[in-house]
Formats: C-alpha cells, structure tokens, sequence
C-alpha cells in the first residue's frame, strides 16, 4: 500500500532523530531481532495512531521504549513477521506481539489498572468502547480513505478527489457526534480514559488535513485542553512533533 495516515508522516527518520529514541538508539539490523528488555516496546511512525499508544504509554508513566520505523522498514520481511499487515503499532512485551490499536490499548489498561483508562464499572467499559470503536472503526478507517484516495482511486486523480471529499464529509459527521458528547465534559466519557489519547490523534490528523472545524466549538476546546496535558506533550515530543 502507498498511503499511509498522520499528521506527522515522514517517510525516513533522519539520523539525529533515530539517535534520539528512547533507549533503542540507531535503527539497526537487529531493530526487529528477538526482543529481551524489560520494558514494553512499542514501534510507530510519528503522528501516526500508534501516538494514541505513545500517549496511553506515558499516562501510564512506566518506563517504555519506542523505535520509530519508516514506511519501507514496516514491509521488510522481519518487521512482516511481527505484525502481517505493515502497518504500525506493534507493542512488544517480552514474548508477546501485539498488533490493533484498539487490542493494545486495552491489554495496557488492563495491565495497569491503577491508570484508571478503562471505565470503572461495566457500563462505565461499555462507554469507553464505544467511543474508542468510534475512533478505530469510524474515524480512523475513513480517514483511511481521505489520505488514501490515490492508492483507492488507482490514481485517477478524478475519482481520488471525489474520495477525498466523500471521505471528508464522513469524517465531518463522526467528529459532529463526537460534538454534541463533548459538551459540559472535559474528557468524552467524562473521565479520563483510552478513548481520549485515539480522539485526539483523528482530531490532529483532521488538523493536518486542513478540515474545517470552525463549527464544532466543543472539539476545538478539548483539543486544546488534550495539548497541554503533560502526557500528550511527552509524547508528541518524543515524537519529534512539539
Ligand atoms: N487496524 C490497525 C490499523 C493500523 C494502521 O492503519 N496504521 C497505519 C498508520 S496510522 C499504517 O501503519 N499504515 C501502513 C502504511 O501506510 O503503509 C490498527 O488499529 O492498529
């Protein structure tokens, strides 16, 4: 596939910016080797949806470590091995792969409890899924199409622009729902949980895109409460995006 999504896609890390990754340092032929750290490992591109990962991974605030790949890195065969699809996040953990944003999430709320990124009662989980299912599903799979409408046009730039646009519109609705819960909550369950480090990577990638959002008032304040939280800007650092 020739698309790829985030608002801060680069196709290579310059060597500087490897250099400054956690503790995984120069990418290296053994960057997918056998992994035997004690921390959590996760692998990204920046501004891509595994920096809803980054950021879950710093509210947690255990030690971790990152390796940022290119896109050309995540189809070589011993990347393929880790996760079948290309695509990123990949978390490891010890001997255990795992691949789905929406799947890694919670294994990392679940194995940290104390974070309270879940949803206290079952009810309380339910609404957190909905509103994460909305971000994994919805948005991110229609934003899917906005910066993917050459590969999904097969490059007629004529039909690329009328998926751009569809796709834009879809997104538009889906951030308008998202509007109407916003109101009178600082968090979009009402309380800080995984569903909010997902919204906020769709709303920057919306940002990226140059999507209008002047009508949806209660978005643009959540963003901008979600920017100053010490957590996302640990990681939107990390990420070489602040
Ligand atoms: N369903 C997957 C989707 C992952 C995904 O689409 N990742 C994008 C970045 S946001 C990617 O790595 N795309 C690969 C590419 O563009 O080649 C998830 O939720 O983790």
């Amino acid at each position: 596939m020739r698309h790829s999504c985030g608002f801060g896609a680069r196709l290579m890390a310059s060597p500087a910016e490897q250099m400054n990754e956690g503790c995984s340092g120069v990418i290296t032929d053994e960057t997918f080797g056998p992994y035997y750290g004690n921390n959590m490992k996760l692998y990204y591109f920046p501004g891509a949806c595994p920096l809803a990962t980054h950021i879950v991974l710093e509210w947690i605030g255990k030690p971790y470590e990152t390796q940022r790949l290119t896109r050309e890195q995540t189809k070589e065969p011993a990347y393929l091995a880790l996760n079948p699809t290309g695509a990123v996040p990949t978390l490891v953990d010890g001997d255990f792969v795992l691949t789905q944003s929406a799947a890694i999430l919670e294994y990392l709320a679940e194995m940290n409890p104390e974070a309270k990124l879940m949803g206290s009662d079952i009810r309380g989980r339910a609404e957190m899924r909905r509103w994460l299912s909305m971000c994994n599903s919805d948005i991110h799979r229609t934003f899917g199409l906005v910066f993917g409408s050459d590969y999904f046009s097969g490059g007629d730039a004529a039909v690329a622009k009328v998926l751009e646009d569809q796709a834009t519109a879809k997104v538009k609705s889906f951030f308008t729902i998202v509007e109407k819960q916003l109101k009178g909550r600082d968090w979009v369950t009402g309380q800080r949980s995984l569903a909010d480090a997902y919204l906020f990577v769709m709303i920057s990638w919306a940002e990226a895109k140059k999507m209008d959002l002047s009508d949806l008032p209660e978005l643009r304040r959540y963003q901008k409460k979600l920017r100053q939280d010490k957590g996302v800007q640990a990681a939107l650092k990390a990420q070489g995006l602040a």
